[in-house]
């Protein structure tokens, strides 16, 4: 007999411990993103949810375009826009109950703000102070996070004790597409699908992480499907439908609290400004993608929908836009005021039990901040020392 001939005789039968352990069929994202928006699907939609998901959009695109004047005004640092992704920034903060939690990235101010974050508050990071500018336990929305993905297992580890301490908490986290190639994504999504975390994870796929666009990412077939890989459900929603978004995440939140697990979401969306005011997109990317992408605009779908069905009128858009503008003014003149940074702070928040080493530079700092003011060199304000 042939080797061929014996291969072809070999019939394996599985080893005897083997068996699928979970269908994986119904965790499989729909080959199409979810739409509400210029479908039959908006009918069903309630118009209060669409006329408030419409305001804080109209908001957020303000609050965007401001902060980034404000860089230019030396005012911030730095500023990540999420202009074109508002649908996603603000159905994650709405779908959310008083004592869940907000696990937000560097590019998510928005869904912190629509949490109800201070606006001035939200960009203290940004401005270069050395906090989160927010008390994160207040509105339980975690800092903005830099580090790509460490957000996530953040969120699996609150979620989870939660649960075993039987509170009703869910955590909602915030990625972009990039961040999925990191190690925390991989090791947040394990455990969270092992431990049963009440934990919806939203990736923001919005076409680039900085320079380098999705196909030079990943090869999986949609970011949604790496879910199946870890056992939990893997959604696909049209990012820039805030209706379809906020009823997607709305559902995974739902089936979070019931006990059910975690639940992966790629928002599908579009970055419309560059990276940061750091960055030059026309580096990387042409005008006709992003006009492409402006005629598919969060606000202009819902817009659309909205007079459609007659739930918002000219007066009602023209109130929307002064509401935006009022909170633009106030954030820029709040940012203008010099704030009153306390250097001795530096060392606070950062361990429970500061190192020996840390208290020796603390005393140091100290020192010398004392001698400058003896001096009479230090025109920082009464009280600033302690
Ligand atoms: C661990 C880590 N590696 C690298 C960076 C530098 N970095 C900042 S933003 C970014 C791109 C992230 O892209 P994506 O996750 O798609 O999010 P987006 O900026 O598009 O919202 C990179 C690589 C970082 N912040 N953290």
């Amino acid at each position: 007999m042939t080797v061929m001939e014996q291969r072809g005789a070999y019939r394996p039968s599985p080893p005897p411990a083997w068996q699928p352990r979970t269908d994986p069929a119904p965790l499989l994202p729909d080959p199409e993103p979810h739409r509400v928006l210029g479908t039959e699907a908006a009918a069903q939609a309630d118009p209060e949810l669409l006329r408030t998901l419409y305001a804080h959009l109209v908001r957020g695109r303000r609050y965007n375009a401001q902060a980034t004047a404000l860089t230019k005004q030396g005012r911030l640092a730095v500023y990540p826009s999420s202009t074109g992704q508002e649908a996603c920034e603000v159905a994650a903060a709405l779908v959310l109950e008083e004592q869940d939690w907000l696990f937000p990235s560097y590019r998510d101010t928005l869904a912190v703000v629509a949490r109800g974050v201070d606006p001035v508050q939200a960009l203290t990071l940004l401005r270069g102070d050395w906090h989160t500018g927010y008390d994160p336990r207040e509105h339980r929305v975690a800092p903005l996070c830099t580090p790509l993905a460490t957000q996530l297992p953040h969120a699996v580890g609150l979620a989870h004790a939660a649960r075993l301490k039987g509170d009703d908490v869910v955590a909602l986290a915030m990625v972009g597409d990039g961040g999925t190639s990191e190690g925390d994504f991989h090791e947040a999504l394990n455990f969270a699908a092992v431990w049963q975390a009440p934990v919806v994870f939203l990736v923001q796929n919005n076409g680039f992480a900085i320079s380098v666009p999705l196909a030079k990412q990943t090869a999986a077939p949609s970011l949604a499907h790496k879910a199946v890989g870890y056992g939990m459900p893997g959604r696909l929603v049209d990012g820039n439908d805030a209706a379809a978004v906020h009823e997607v995440l709305a559902d995974a939140v739902r089936h979070a609290r019931a006990g059910g697990g975690p639940t992966l979401v790629e928002a599908i969306t579009y970055r419309v400004d560059a990276h940061t005011n750091a960055d030059d997109a026309t580096r990387y990317r042409g005008d006709a993608e992003v006009d492409t992408w402006r005629e598919h605009d969060p606000i202009l779908l819902l817009e659309r929908e909205l007079t459609a069905r007659g739930l918002i009128d000219e007066d009602g858009m023209r109130a929307a836009r002064e509401d935006a503008e009022a909170m633009a003014a106030d954030l820029r003149a709040r940012m203008h005021q010099d704030p009153v940074l306390e250097p001795m702070d530096l060392f606070d928040h950062v361990y429970a039990e500061p190192t020996p080493q840390l208290r020796e530079q603390r005393e140091q700092l100290r020192a010398e901040l004392e001698a400058e003011a003896e001096a009479g060199q230090s025109p920082r304000p009464e009280g600033a020392l302690r």
